[in-house]
Parts: C-alpha cells; sequence; structure tokens
C-alpha cells in the first residue's frame, strides 16, 4: 500500500529542508520528495527525517560472545588469542542459537538505526564439520531472523579453505568453515533463491588465488554486479604473512591481481601504505571500517588521510558487534584519527562545514554501495530506509539542521533513534521494535545456556 510521510526538517542529498513530503509506493522505494509542500494527510513524523544506515558487515553469532574474551594477561592479549576463543564458542553453537542470537542483534542495531545489513557468513556446518542434512540450514537462519525483525539483508555466502596463506591446510577450529567451491557453489546459488546475495571470499589468508578466481567466476555466471567482499589487511602479522608468501602486502597484492572496482568490499583495510590508499580510493571500493570490533581487537588505525585525499568510499560494520550504534562506529572512527594526528574535525574539510553530516553521508551512501543497494539518501527511486532523530533526547534537544549529526554522533545522546522505517515498514516506533521483548527473552535463555 503505498503512503506518505510529512518531516517538518529532511534531510535531502542537497541538505535539510523544511516541510518534506516523502511518497513511497508499494515497492518500498520513494516515489517522490518534495519540499516545502502542504501535509494532505501524509503521515506527520515526531522528529527530522535521516537516511538509516547500512553495517556492511556483520558475523552476527558474535553478538553473544560480548563479555566473554575479556581476559587479561601478563603479556596482553591479542586478535589470534580472540579467534581461538570464538572457535572455541563455535563449538556448541546450534542453528537455533544462531537464528536466536542474530534476531536479537537485528533488532538492537534496528533499534539504533541501523537498516540494512551485510551478513558475512561462514558458519555453515554442524560442530563436527560436516555439513548439515540441508547444506544451507544455518545461511537460512540467517535469512529467517532478517525476515523476522525487518531488517534488510545482503547475504553474504563465505568461502572459507585455509588457514594461511599459500593453501595451508585449515585447522580443526575452522572446520565449520570450510567447504570446496562446488559446494560453495551451491550454496550461493541456494541462497540467491531466497534473498539477495554478494560473494565472499573470506580474506588472502583463507582463499588461494585459484579460489578466488572461480569464485569471481561463479559471480560472473550468477550475477555480475553482486557486491565482493574480503577481509583485508587487518593485522601487521597478516600484513607480514602476505608479503612473505607475495612479497606483496594485502592490499597491494588485491590491487594487482583482482579486478577491484566499485562493487567490492575490503574489511578493514587497517594496514595500507598511502600509495595502496590513494590507489584503492581510485577503483571505487569501499574500504568497510569496523571501528569499534577494531578497537576491541587491537587492529591498529585505518590510514584515512590517503584514502579520503584520493576519494575513497567508507562505510561501516558492527563486525563482532562490541558495538550496535552507528553514531557511536562514527565517533570512535573520527576519534581515532584525532588521537593520532591531534587535530580535531579531520572527516570535513570543507570551512564552517559539519563533520558529523560528513561522516554520516559518507558512511550512509558508501554503505549502500558496498551492500549493493540503492539506498543512503531520501531521494526518489531508493529504499524508503529511513530514520527519525528524537529531538527530546538530551544531546539532541534544541539543536538545528547539521547539528543534530554531530549532536548524535559526538554529543552524549542515549538514543538519538526514534523511529525507522525499513523498505517502507516501519520496524522501531518511539524507539522499540515490537518483539523486542519476545526476542530478548529467547535470547537470554540461549545465552546462560551457551556460557553455563
Ligand atoms: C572473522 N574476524 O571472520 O570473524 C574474523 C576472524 C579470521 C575478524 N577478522 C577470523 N575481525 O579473520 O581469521
Ligand atoms: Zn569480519
Amino acid at each position: 500500500m503505498s503512503q506518505a510521510l510529512f518531516a517538518a526538517q529532511a534531510w535531502l542529498p542537497d541538505g535539510w529542508a523544511q516541510d518534506v513530503r516523502v511518497d513511497i509506493g508499494d515497492d518500498g522505494l520513494v516515489s517522490g520528495v518534495a519540499a516545502n509542500a502542504p501535509a494532505d494527510g501524509a503521515e506527520r513524523l515526531a522528529g527530522p527525517l535521516i537516511p538509516g544506515m547500512p553495517n556492511l558487515h556483520s558475523h552476527a553469532f558474535q553478538r553473544a560472545m560480548a563479555g566473554l574474551t575479556g581476559a587479561g594477561g601478563p603479556q596482553g592479549d591479542n586478535f589470534w588469542a580472540w579467534r581461538a576463543c570464538m572457535y572455541r564458542f563455535l563449538e556448541r553453537l546450534t542453528p537455533d542459537d544462531l537464528e536466536t542470537i542474530a534476531a536479537q542483534l537485528y533488532v538492537e542495531m534496528l533499534e539504533r538505526g541501523y537498516t540494512t545489513v551485510g551478513e558475512f557468513h561462514y558458519l555453515h556446518h554442524d560442530v563436527d564439520g560436516r555439513p548439515y542434512a540441508d547444506p544451507a540450514e544455518t545461511a537460512l537462519r540467517v535469512v529467517a531472523a532478517a525476515g523476522e525483525t525487518g531488517i534488510g539483508l545482503r547475504l553474504l555466502p563465505v568461502f572459507y579453505a585455509h588457514a594461511g596463506f599459500g593453501g595451508e591446510p585449515p585447522a580443526d577450529g575452522q572446520r565449520r568453515f570450510v567447504c570446496d567451491l562446488d559446494g560453495y557453489a551451491r550454496l550461493a546459488e541456494r541462497c540467491a533463491q531466497v534473498t539477495a546475495i554478494g560473494f565472499a571470499p573470506h580474506s588472502l589468508r583463507a582463499v588461494t588465488p585459484d579460489e578466488l578466481q572461480a569464485i569471481l567466476a561463479l559471480r560472473a555466471a550468477m550475477s555480475a554486479q553482486a557486491p565482493v567482499h574480503i577481509h583485508a589487511a587487518e593485522q601487521t602479522r597478516e600484513v607480514d604473512d602476505c608479503l612473505e608468501w607475495s612479497g606483496q602486502r594485502p592490499v597491494e597484492w588485491l590491487l594487482w591481481n583482482a579486478p577491484l572496482d566499485r562493487h567490492w568490499c575490503l574489511v578493514h583495510a587497517t594496514h595500507m601504505r598511502e600509495l595502496e590508499a590513494a590507489a584503492l580510493a581510485s577503483h571505487g571500493a569501499v574500504a568497510g571500517l569496523c571501528p569499534s570490533t577494531e578497537a576491541d581487537l587491537g587492529d591498529g588505525l585505518f590510514n584515512a588521510e590517503p584514502f579520503l585525499l584520493a576519494g575513497g568510499h567508507i562505510g561501516i560494520g558492527g563486525d563482532s558487534h562490541v558495538g550496535t550504534d552507528p553514531f557511536a562506529e562514527l565517533r570512535l572512527f573520527e576519534y581515532g584519527q584525532r588521537l593520532v594526528r591531534r587535530r580535531r574535525n579531520l572527516f570535513e574539510r570543507r570551512e564552517g562545514r559539519s563533520v558529523g553530516a560528513a561522516l554520516y553521508r559518507a558512511a550512509a551512501s558508501g554503505g549502500a554501495q558496498a551492500l549493493g543497494f540503492a539506498a543512503g539518501a531520501i531521494a526518489p527511486g531508493l529504499r524508503a530506509d529511513l530514520v527519525v532523530l528524537d529531538p527530546d533526547d538530551p544531546a539532541l534537544a534544541g539543536h538545528r539542521g547539521d547539528r543534530w549529526l554531530d549532536a548524535a554522533i559526538f554529543g552524549p545522546a542515549r538514543r538519538p533513534v526514534r523511529d525507522v522505517m525499513v523498505g517502507g515498514r516501519w520496524r522501531v516506533r518511539e524507539g522499540r521494535h515490537p518483539q523486542a521483548e519476545a526476542t530478548f527473552a529467547r535470547y537470554r535463555a540461549t545465552l546462560r545456556r551457551l556460557v553455563a
């Protein structure tokens, strides 16, 4: 059923406009936007209207690990020890558990203003490493969780085959992830029948060059414009191992050996030299930044300056979901740069312009690009993925225009988001998802059992 919204203030592609009527078609796309328009029976919104935020990188099951990896030691912990904890966590997780955790996560993300998610899904097999009777069992659970909660899904079935560069055999802890190319093709085809997919060779650690070629050939045959996501250059050890294997750094290797373009998303891309960063930007690929996870895992800091000066596109991901708030991810990204460069307001170089607005705009459009969705702004033809900010949040109260975004990102906002629409359907009203309570009850019971 087509519908219309009326916002006293809405953030359109060229800035804030007043008295905006947004028409939405039966297909869930915006069909018209008019500023200085009469409401004419349209639903009046309770706060400023902005585009929803894509979450371009999620491993949903990791949401349930929050709090499980916080033990210290004399040497300090590291990424690889965290990963071993993650493998142990997967020794028991069932498809039911996955669906429950993903639903809880998606409710939390929706309530905070994420409207779509790229689920980088590699937990394919049973605890003993054998395929489920239905090889797409776990992927379908992710699809079900997205369907139940209403978040927009780009499912990224992952190909994972090796423990390290050069085709090293997989480790025991990776048995639930590993498939061969035929199995991957069947999985991708099955997933594509039920949802929008992309292709995700896990990393240059887990995929050989030949396997990467085969995955790209499969994509060319199935859906040549589909997104391609790959982890790259997250840890310095990964960079060192890649150099030893190939003489090149991970992003450098991809620049020389893969057809990078605007359909690609390099997740993390943390450790890039200036030339790598500028070249990656020039190919139009998205750098998939996951600031809270990268901080949690001690990955290092993204080399933002050369990437952004070269016009690079960024988006944000929740990844391990130590954070589920897009405003907090953007704040942490900018803060990281401030802390090393000892300056302020680095993301926006145009005199007097809002850094919060620039960050939000970049991540909304870069995220939509990475997920292959026509979204990320309020304009005709784009998905009606929309967020109504809460003008009564103490951090936002009294502000106008871009200051709302600056306040939501850099102020002490607790819940800057009031209402959330995905593809033309309200999923969050007055800060609450209607299934939040029931979903949380299931989640709590599941978590108690998993950590018992
Ligand atoms: C992942 N997470 O796929 O969940 C990875 C760990 C790996 C991050 N890289 C596994 N943050 O990279 O080997
Ligand atoms: Zn990841």
